[in-house]
């Protein structure tokens, strides 16, 4: 979605491609894959409030790093505010215009710069399907909060009454404030009842199952032979999951097979990976220590699926 007049006096200033974005984030993943599927590789890293002329140049085939830290709160900044008005990463802008909502930046950036179509205009079959799975993806973004937030960040990512005020006070005018407000006064409260963690949770696990059932003719992404938006959805809810301990090899082969391989691709390894190689070790280690004490993602899906 483009932004029209956006607040921030630094959007106007940026030539090429700037991404606001943070390493962990599943909804930046998303577009930095397709940033590296495009062939734009991540170029400097510059602090994501950086105005000055060297900071807002650009440069051919490769974007910008403007990291907004999650963990440090910045997006809970009024800069940030002015940048992307949910709060939330990503956000890119190009030459200039700025462009929110991860999946619908992914489609701007299969405009902009063509390649193997990643959404399958030309296909209307194809793309009616892989429409539908990327909305699935979508629906269960809240799923995978309510999931993450609890096995994988627990009291981390806590906000604190003053953070929280803040959060009310920069998002009272957004669009799309509410959702977040809510899942951090019930996260923050330790209010969010275990019925609904359990409810994301065999959400998820059904809409794994649909995958895995769609890949077992042996097609090579979620809606055939080529990849599309649908892939990069899917991809990017599992990396997280994965880090938390979702027993995806044990219930899900298939899926799981189709992950590899989309984990061995370069945009994967460089555009995903890349610089997000230290958190995701550091949670598989909280996620392998709970399993050796028998607790944790892991042994909670078994036990609902057997
Ligand atoms: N619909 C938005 C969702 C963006 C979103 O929820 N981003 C998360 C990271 S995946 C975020 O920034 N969360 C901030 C927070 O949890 O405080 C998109 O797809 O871009």
């Amino acid at each position: 979605m483009k932004v029209e007049n956006p607040k921030s006096p630094i959007i106007k200033k940026l030539e090429g491609i700037h991404l606001f974005h943070y390493d962990a984030a599943p909804c930046a993943q998303r577009v930095r894959f397709a940033l590296h599927e495009k062939g734009l590789v991540r170029g400097r890293e510059v602090k994501f409030n950086a105005i000055d002329a060297a900071s807002c140049r650009g440069e051919d085939h490769t974007w910008v790093s403007r990291k907004v830290s999650l963990a440090k709160k910045e997006h809970l900044s009024e800069t940030y505010a002015q940048i992307q008005p949910n709060l939330v990463v990503p956000a890119l802008v190009h030459d200039g215009e700025l462009h929110i909502e991860s999946m619908d930046i992914v489609a701007y950036l299969d405009e902009a710069f063509g390649g193997s179509p990643l959404v399958p205009k030309h296909d209307p079959d194809l793309m009616a399907d892989a429409q539908a799975l990327t909305n699935l993806g979508k629906e269960l973004h809240r799923s995978i909060r309510f999931v993450t937030f609890r096995w994988g960040l627990r009291g981390l990512a806590r906000l604190s009454n003053k953070e929280e005020r803040q959060l009310k006070a920069l998002l009272k005018n957004a669009e799309d404030g509410e959702q977040l407000i809510s899942f951090y006064e019930g996260y923050d409260n330790h209010s969010i009842p275990e019925s609904v963690y359990l409810e994301h949770l065999d959400k998820l696990t059904s809409a794994f199952r649909q995958q895995e059932q769609r890949l077992q003719d042996g097609r090579v992404f979620l809606t055939g032979n080529t990849l599309t938006m649908a892939d990069i959805i899917w991809a990017m809810k599992t990396v997280r999951l994965m880090e938390c301990g979702y027993p995806f090899g044990a219930l899900f082969p298939a899926y799981t097979a189709w992950y590899e391989r989309l984990s061995e691709r370069p945009s994967f390894r460089e555009g995903v990976m890349g610089k997000h190689t230290l958190m995701s070790s550091a949670f598989r280690v909280k996620a392998q220590i709970e399993q050796f004490f028998g607790i944790g993602l892991k042994s909670e899906v078994l036990k609902r699926v057997t």
